[in-house]
């Protein structure tokens, strides 16, 4: 889906929003079969909004035998290193002071996490996130730190702040309102999960975060079980939109937990949802939307507002998929 699209959805969005239909999870009887594998249903690359580039070069990865970690890697690079995703790595919209700052992490089968928080200066962050992982005996490194590792692991310095971001953030310090719009101006956050042709999970997800968010605000993408979250027996899951309320509903690993219990991925993901909007029902001003995968190679996703959508790449076809949501 393009900018205008979204611009659409979420103006028509603002004409008329109600409660959608979907049933309340605790009325969703369990199933009991997620952790069934399915040959049929994987490989499979699952990515939050318009990512056909990524999930394209994530299911190459896994065509030519990669693993579901090289996969998700390659895969979130290439909106890493897209100018035109102004929520991502290079040309990423900055924070009020006018810094591009990153949170990416990445997770594998055998449950290993690495991530990286307020890292500037490289574009690749899951890269630095993978290394954390495998190369330290840590699993998240900060600001100062995490760049001076990424640069003893060969990484490159590099400005992040294109002409169009800092026109961008010199536009919006005119008024200096932090009110993010929602699905525009903070979308495309890439949260991908990846199964390989043995059933194997791994998960990723990368950001510069809400654009002219407050300096050092660090959001859920790099946390684990809040922007991600990764179980090989049960599932994944991983998030985008405001980090603030993924984290404090700890929404990926509620959806992986949720699966455990006998869910779908569709019923954990709107679980997750109605967590969030229990808590501030009349609230409409932000966005969060959940993908999951089973071990069956099911897939699930769900956000609160219209204007999200995933992008699949299963059996052959790379789909972008607009979901269900919890306002109409
Ligand atoms: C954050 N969840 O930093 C991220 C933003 C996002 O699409 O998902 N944008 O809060």
């Amino acid at each position: 889906m393009n900018r205008r699209k979204f611009i659409q959805n979420t103006a028509l969005s603002g004409l008329g929003l109600t409660v959608g239909a979907s049933v309340l999870a605790n009325e969703i009887p369990l199933t009991n079969s997620n952790t069934e594998l399915n040959i049929n249903n994987y490989p499979l690359v699952i990515a939050t909004w318009d990512v056909k580039n990524a999930t394209a070069k994530a299911w190459d990865v896994l065509q030519k035998g990669g693993s579901a970690m090289d996969a998700v890697e390659k895969g979130c690079n290439v909106e890493e290193e897209d100018p035109a995703n102004s929520s991502v790595g290079y040309g990423g919209l900055p924070d009020r002071e006018g810094k591009v700052t990153l949170d990416a992490c990445i997770m594998d089968e055998k449950g290993n996490y690495g991530s990286v928080v307020f890292l500037h200066n490289i574009v690749n962050a899951i890269s630095v996130a993978r290394k954390v992982m495998e190369k330290t005996p840590h699993v998240l490194l900060a600001g100062k730190g995490a760049e001076e590792f990424a640069l003893s692991q060969g990484f490159k310095s590099q400005n992040l702040l294109t002409e169009n971001a800092k026109k961008a953030w010199e536009e919006w310090k005119v008024k200096s309102e932090y009110k993010p719009i929602i699905n525009i101006e903070n979308h495309d956050t890439i949260g991908m999960l990846t199964m390989d042709k043995n059933g194997n999970l791994s998960g990723g997800c990368t950001t510069s975060g809400l654009a002219f968010k407050m300096h050092g605000r660090v959001g859920d993408s790099p946390i684990i079980g809040s922007g991600l979250f990764v179980d090989n027996e049960i599932g994944a899951a991983t998030a985008t939109g405001l980090g603030e309320e993924v984290l404090k509903t700890v929404g990926s690993f509620l959806v992986v937990e949720l699966m455990r219990q006998g869910k779908t991925p569709q019923q954990a993901c709107e679980e997750a949802v109605h967590r969030i909007m229990k808590k501030q029902p009349d609230r409409k001003d932000f966005q969060v939307g959940y993908i999951a995968v089973n071990k069956k190679g099911e897939i699930g996703a769900y956000a609160i507002h219209p204007g999200f959508s995933y992008t699949v790449y299963q059996n052959g076809q790379n789909n972008n998929v607009i979901p269900k949501t919890y306002f109409s």
